[in-house]
């Protein structure tokens, strides 16, 4: 496994994200990577395991910037929920729990009306997936995503339904000529990148639900 990126080039990267690729962008186009990909990390992590992460910024600087933060997305205030995060407009919750890509989708089916292996649309929100699992699981970054390649055609859908119009793949990937992969993980040797692996491997995963799946107008302050 890789070793970890700073936790100030982690935030940084989150915090200025590059330009995802155009929305018209269409699945045929699933061999393309999509920006630069992030350079391999170099250095381990130096704090873990907190709510609100704070790096203290050494050198000359340190003096006239307040410590660098990395906090965690909010939590979703949806009741039965509250251990999920928001995400954009959904709910989203890491599973420490070692499954093949089918068995951790319907896992995420299991654990909230509409929910499925966790999409992604944006760098921004490709960067606050990574924030959750670094807080839960700083030791094995690798997780299910709910990408998959349709029936080894090179395209690839989210088993949410919604349509495939972001991607940032690892220098490589997708393995598009190699049928045993055909489900999508992050951060196998890039951190914050995805790749494409056999569907069979076991691995942690994240769910997601929309929050209005579940949410009513007005019924957010439910707790
Ligand atoms: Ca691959």
């Amino acid at each position: 496994m890789q070793p970890l990126p700073s936790q100030r080039a982690f935030c940084k990267a989150v915090n200025t994200p590059p330009s995802p690729p155009p929305r018209s962008q269409g699945p045929h186009e699933a061999y393309s990577r999509a920006g630069g990909p992030l350079k391999a990390p170099t250095s381990p992590p130096t704090t873990t395991s907190t709510t609100t992460t704070t790096t203290t910024i050494q050198g000359p600087l340190a003096a006239k910037r307040p410590p660098y933060r990395c906090p965690l997305p909010e939590s979703c205030n949806v009741y039965g929920f509250t251990d999920w995060y928001k995400v954009g407009k959904h709910c989203v919750k890491y599973f420490n729990n070692y499954l093949n890509f089918t068995d951790a989708e319907f896992s995420c089916r299991a654990k909230a009306p509409g929910a499925h292996l966790v999409s992604v649309h944006s760098e921004e929100h490709n960067g606050l997936l990574l924030r959750i699992v670094k807080k839960f699981n700083p030791n094995d970054l690798r997780f299910w995503l709910g990408g998959f390649e349709f029936f080894e055609t090179g395209k690839f859908s989210w088993t949410d339904g919604s349509f495939w119009d972001f991607q940032v793949w690892t220098r490589g990937e997708p393995s598009i000529y190699t049928s045993a992969e055909e489900c999508v993980e992050m951060n196998w040797k890039e951190i914050g990148r995805w790749n494409d692996d056999d569907c069979y491997a076991k691995k942690n995963y994240m769910c997601a639900f929309k929050r209005n799946t579940i949410l009513k107008p007005g019924s957010e302050k439910m707790e």
